[in-house]
């Protein structure tokens, strides 16, 4: 008895700190492999195949294995510097439209294993791999579903051999991250020498559902991407722009690869029934292969920085293309450019200003859900609001006057995608003045605004389709 009412204090004390339910999850949510996916962010591609020697951006399927013949080929010179850029994997053309492997497929002779290169004996695939394991990045594929040197293309045979190369790849490569699906079909092409046009109907030729369960048994947490998903969707452009309304949420069951849906891709479907967030994919130059005549015009460091806030900036992952030259390394000019972007980006993002700060909000759901949860600098953790409640503030008071000019705003997106509406304000001579005004959040948002000196901002989310929940605000002033 005599240690009953210290007992009773605890639990009081636990219900207090725990007796409120978490919100409920909203709307369709993303999968333990796209979660995984998000937190990449930004990660390389390369187009690398007969074209780079060809100096062709599509390839007819013509091209004689003779012609692949990288001198220098290094891919632990891409990995490095991927790695150096702050990249977390690399997505490599295994296959492009013109059908060469880049690595020996038991399927085709079309390969690398009739090239020069090492005598037959080489495969880029592997060597990626291994270089990718050495600096720790993740490997990801893109296997073209036009193939305009298969002499089978456009018949039910070709599915066999495009899924057999498939499995080869999910197979004899270690662990993938994502699969590439590309939108481009059908056409003008070798076909095995009828150097004809073949139409296929990209409804119903690939019968990717049969394709995708390949993918789920052989790597059940690789993501696939298509222009329709079924995990990560194309953004509509090849511009490196994301949208700034940006739902993670898309009604794939209407939509297929290679169709007409560039203008939707972009914004997503605000009542979408999946999870399926944006992948904004570009390149460094003006063609995905390398092409000598462009190598002054890779894009600057500042470019890429503007191409950064246009994708991760926008809730979307940025695939960012890095063409290997016919030495089979990436140019000087490429390097130098992704290297400079790296420190732009670190001294953009220097010192954060919202840490740890007080903050007050409108409304909360409780102490474990208080306004201190989304300045804490922990993921798992978030401010919210109850139930009823979906449109709240949040005021961070900086303790003294402070410059500012960006904010980034997370959501809790295990819980699904909510704000709909939302703008910033900070406290300037005594009055409100609005930064900002934005629509979606989802994973991530980071937007600029003239520099503002003030002691407090304030974030509010005007509308949102349950009560919001939010992970992160962090608050910085870029050079
Ligand atoms: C497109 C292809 O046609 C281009 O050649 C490139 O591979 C790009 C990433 O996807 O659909």
């Amino acid at each position: 008895m005599k240690y009953f009412p210290v007992h009773l204090v605890s639990i009081l004390f636990l219900i207090s700190c725990t007796g409120v339910k978490p919100p409920e999850p909203f709307g369709p949510l993303p999968s333990e492999r796209q979660l995984a996916w998000h937190e990449l962010e930004y990660y390389m591609f390369v187009h690398f195949t007969v074209n780079t020697f060809t100096d062709k951006e599509w390839g007819y399927g013509d091209e004689k294995e003779s012609v692949f013949n990288p001198t220098e080929l290094d891919c632990r010179q891409w990995a490095k510097v991927a790695s150096d850029a702050g990249m977390k994997g690399i997505i490599i053309t295994a296959k492009h439209h013109d059908g060469f492997c880049l690595w020996p497929s038991q399927f085709t002779e079309h390969s690398v294993k009739n090239s020069p290169w090492k005598e037959g004996k080489g495969d880029v695939l592997k060597e990626l791999r291994e270089a990718c394991d050495e600096y720790g990045l993740k490997f990801g594929l893109y296997l073209s579903p036009w193939d305009r040197n298969s002499s089978v293309y456009g018949t039910p045979e070709y599915l066999t051999y495009y899924r057999n190369q498939l499995r080869e790849l999910l197979t004899n490569y270690g662990e993938v991250f994502e699969v590439w699906f590309d939108g481009a079909n059908g056409g003008d092409g070798y076909y095995g020498g009828a150097r004809e046009t073949r139409r296929i109907d990209n409804r119903t030729y690939y019968g990717w559902p049969n394709t995708h369960i390949i993918v789920r048994e052989l790597q059940p947490m690789a993501v696939m991407f298509s222009d329709a998903g079924p995990d990560i969707r194309w953004v509509g452009n090849e511009k490196g722009m994301g949208s700034i309304t940006n739902w993670c949420l898309l009604k794939k069951d209407e939509m297929y690869p290679g169709g007409d849906f560039a203008k939707i891709l972009g914004a997503g479907h605000e009542d979408g029934n999946h999870w399926v967030p944006a992948e904004v994919d570009v390149s460094i130059r003006r063609g995905w292969f390398y092409h000598q005549s462009q190598d002054s015009m890779v894009r600057s460091p500042e470019n890429l920085m503007e191409l950064y806030y246009s994708s991760v900036g926008r809730n979307s992952n940025l695939l960012l293309n890095v063409p290997p030259d016919r030495k089979g390394l990436l140019h000087d000019n490429d390097v130098k450019s992704l290297l400079t972007f790296r420190e732009l980006r670190e001294k953009e993002f220097a010192t954060e200003l919202a840490r740890g700060k007080k903050v007050v909000s409108s409304a909360t759901r409780g102490k474990n859900y208080s306004a201190g949860k989304a300045n804490d600098g922990d993921p798992e953790t978030y401010w919210s609001t109850p139930d009823d409640i979906t449109s709240s503030n949040l005021t961070i008071d900086l303790g003294t006057e402070t410059e500012v000019n960006r904010i980034l705003l997370q959501e809790y997106i295990k819980l699904g995608q909510r704000v709909q509406e939302f703008n910033v304000e900070a406290l300037v001579d005594g009055e409100w003045k609005q930064l900002i005004d934005g629509t979606t959040i989802g994973y991530k948002v980071i937007r600029k605004f003239p520099v503002v000196k003030t002691s407090q901002v304030k974030v509010t989310i005007s509308k949102s389709k349950a009560c919001p929940v939010i992970s992160n605000i962090e608050l910085f002033c870029a050079p």
